[in-house]
């Protein structure tokens, strides 16, 4: 009998330690940052196991039992010993987990308004006493906070802060913090570089993966909560029974984590399902058609979030086509949800073929409709005026829209950043972003301050992410690209979140506390996106891409079928210089700007090199604050792009003692390739645009590898790594 027990017990000590990765393994990157080995540092491992000893939680909620859960997988792992779950004996250096309302124990410590101040989602992370016995709590409003506050608790551990004393607060900016998938039925998903998609509709709604519960814990670690599961351009049939019985299933994996489900829409659904022959939003029967099919939508999922929608956007239907602006089409989507609390996520990226310049074609479309959506709008809008390019100015809508609720729209997914090929950490993008001061009511204006609704006192406020995670091992094909994953989640929570100190974060929890190991590849992360930008776009230049293969050069692109998808429409470059004016003189999209930017934008001396040729149209002579003229300038750029890339190389090569072998070899061959790609960005556009300059390379430079005829021939036939774009498998050659 007790053999047998005993015998049980170590069967399941054992099933546990490799659940929680004690096991050796090889280092794949399934678990990304949530790996829970056990600390490296024995003095400071030893202390934790002194000070976390046991869990309490008193409550039995769904959410609170997968905080506890985690604790314990995590605890155990990380602190090498089981940790194990009580509901009921207090015992000294427990964590005592839940909400005033479900833990008596909580209840008894009085924490008043210090929890009331941190709303919905935040939470406290205390040492204290209760009866005597010296503890840790993690107290919120509400069991998601308590969620929330458990993977700090770890995160601390994981990064290994001391816990002596400790005392932190801390609750969420924005409201909204959403992934969006841009993933298709056949499970193709748009823009993916990282398998198929996650959610395999065959097999649901009876079996329910595994990386579905996964998928669950990494954004709630983050404090991701909500998840729009299907691409914006979206198929209609996603609203249909069967595929609303699958979804509802996802969805009850996710609420334990706090994350809701969200569906981009396709504006035509009630055509498509054969019911009526017009979406007119103001037709009575499509409002109709659109309550009753959201009404199933909540008997299905009754916390659904709402939908996302492209509309009269690069093909899509919108309202437009019945004559219809975007206000009307976005309200009669609010008045569906409206009943049940749902919202609505309408995008802003709308630019029209006739408009002249793309840059203005948003803010023109939307500004007038300032005031005009139904409070349960968010205006979903890409961080730029283009799209998602290696650096953009703001939107100007985010400075314009005084009466709309405003949500930001990045991309973690390396679109336009080399896939899933390049390592490309987006956090000082997303940083640059949120942190730009406008101006538009004086110092302060930034753009994490608009989101955050302190700037023009809108109520629903919101951050969302394109991100394609799919069934590579690693989700994410690039292990890097993880870590933008990470930084998006970091700054949702709080725009004041540094680049850096996310990158040190993700680098303690994904791979080592070594400081010889972060050290370097911190500065690693945080050149990469510069790289990325010198050796495709430098100085304000942008989408050099061909047309629908966004991954290599092709600056000479032209004859499309519109001309805003090629690339001489961005770039003019020309003899007698080279940008696109936007000032007065040109189309004058500056002035979308507040007043202060418009000034500094529009002056060729002020403005900020990095978005110089966004502005201005300049001569190749134009002198440079570095002494240099511009062609010689756009020439160092293209090729300090490079050497940042070889420095990453010899970097990374320095550190094969600290990373697991199959990591490090992962990451030196994706090395190998981005060398080889940044050389064909820097040759294919340094000899392009040296037709027009007629100047030759300073002095000092290597030289290009090919000739220009050898690059254009290449872009014809290149391999695009995007497994899904056509371009990967047969293409055309003109
Ligand atoms: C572009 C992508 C395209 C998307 C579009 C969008 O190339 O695949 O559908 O953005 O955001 O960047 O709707």
């Amino acid at each position: 009998m007790f053999r047998r027990f005993f015998t049980n017990l170590f069967i399941l000590w054992v099933l546990f330690l490799a659940g929680a990765g004690q096991v050796s393994h090889a280092e794949d990157g399934y678990d990304l940052w949530l790996r829970y080995q056990p600390v490296a540092d024995k003095t400071l491992r030893k202390t934790y196991q002194q000070q976390l000893s046991q869990i309490l939680v008193e409550a039995h909620t769904p959410v609170l039992s997968v905080a506890a859960a985690e604790l314990a997988r995590g605890l155990s792992g990380l602190l090498a010993k089981p940790i194990t779950i009580s509901n009921k004996k207090l015992s000294k250096q427990a964590v005592v987990l839940g909400t005033p309302a479900n833990s008596p124990l909580i209840a008894s410590l009085k924490l008043g308004d210090r929890l009331l101040a941190l709303g919905d989602e935040g939470y406290l992370i205390e040492q204290t006493r209760i009866n005597k016995r010296v503890v840790t709590i993690i107290a919120a409003n509400s069991d998601v906070g308590v969620l929330y506050g458990s993977f700090h608790l770890l995160r601390l551990i994981q990064t290994q802060q001391s816990l002596d004393k400790i005392s932190i607060t801390s609750a969420p900016k924005l409201q909204h913090c959403v992934i969006n998938h841009w993933d298709n039925l056949n499970r193709v998903v748009e823009r993916g570089y990282a398998g198929l998609s996650l959610w395999d509709w065959g097999t649901l709604p009876e079996y329910k993966s595994q990386r579905y519960v996964d998928y669950a814990r990494i954004n709630a670690s983050l404090g991701i909560n909500g998840a729009v599961l299907n691409n914006v351009n979206a198929d209609p049939r996603i609203l249909s029974d069967q595929f609303l019985q699958k979804i509802a299933a996802l969805a009850d994996v996710f609420r334990p984590y706090g994350i809701k489900v969200y569906l981009s829409i396709n504006y035509n659904s009630p055509r498509a399902f054969g019911d009526l022959d017009l979406a007119d939003p103001l037709d009575p029967r499509v409002q109709q058609w659109w309550k009753d099919r959201t009404k199933k939508v909540y008997d299905y999922i009754p916390d659904f979030g709402g939908y996302l929608v492209k509309a009269n956007s690069e093909g899509q239907p919108g309202p437009q086509d019945y004559g219809r602006n975007h206000a009307e089409g976005a309200n009669m989507l609010a008045a569906a949800l409206k009943p049940y609390g749902g919202v609505v996520f309408w995008r802003a990226f709308v630019y029209h073929p006739d408009i002249g310049d793309r840059f203005r074609g948003s803010y023109d479309e939307f500004k007038p409709l300032d005031g005009k959506f139904a409070d349960n709008v968010i205006l979903q809008v890409k961080n730029g005026p283009i799209d998602f390019q290696p650096r953009e100015p703001y939107s100007p809508l985010f400075s314009a829209l005084e009466k709309t609720n405003m949500m930001m729209e990045f991309q973690v997914t390396q679109e336009y950043f080399g896939f899933a090929t390049h390592l490309a950490y987006q956090g000082p993008l997303f940083e640059e972003s949120l942190r730009t001061e406008t101006y538009v009511k004086g110092a302060g204006s930034t753009i994490g301050n608009i989101l955050e609704g302190k700037v023009f006192n809108t109520k629903r406020t919101g951050m969302a992410a394109v991100i394609n995670p799919g069934t590579d091992r690693n989700w994410t094909g690039h292990p890097f690209v993880q870590s933008s994953w990470y930084a998006f989640g970091r700054m949702a929570w709080d725009h004041i979140i540094s680049a850096e100190s996310a990158a040190e974060e993700w680098l303690r929890m994904t791979f080592s506390n070594d400081k010889n190991f972060i050290d370097p590849v911190k500065k690693m992360m945080m050149i990469s996106r510069e790289a990325g930008v010198n050796y495709r776009s430098p100085l304000g230049l942008t989408h050099l891409y061909s047309q629908g293969d966004h991954y290599g050069p092709a600056p000479w692109t032209a004859n499309l079928e519109r001309p805003d998808w090629t690339a001489i429409y961005y770039h003019r470059a020309a003899k007698d210089g080279i940008g696109f004016d936007r000032t007065k003189t040109g189309s004058n999209a500056i002035a979308q700007y507040p007043a202060p930017l418009a000034k500094l934008y529009g002056d060729v001396n002020a403005v900020p090199e990095e978005f110089l040729l966004w502005f201005h149209h300049l001569s190749w002579d134009h002198k440079m604050k570095s002494g240099r003229i511009l062609w010689d300038e756009l020439v160092h750029k293209y090729y300090e792009g490079v050497e940042q890339v070889r420095n990453m190389q010899r970097e990374w090569d320095k550190l094969e003692a600290y990373v697991d072998a199959e990591r490090f070899a992962h990451v030196k061959a994706l090395l190998i390739v981005q060398e080889r790609d940044a050389v064909i960005w820097r040759d294919s556009c340094v000899l392009y645009f040296q037709t027009f300059s007629g100047k030759p390379i300073p002095a000092g430079y290597e030289k290009p590898q090919q000739d220009l005829d050898y690059y254009k021939a290449l872009a014809r036939t290149r391999y695009v790594p995007e497994p899904w774009h056509p371009a990967s498998s047969s293409r055309v050659l003109k």
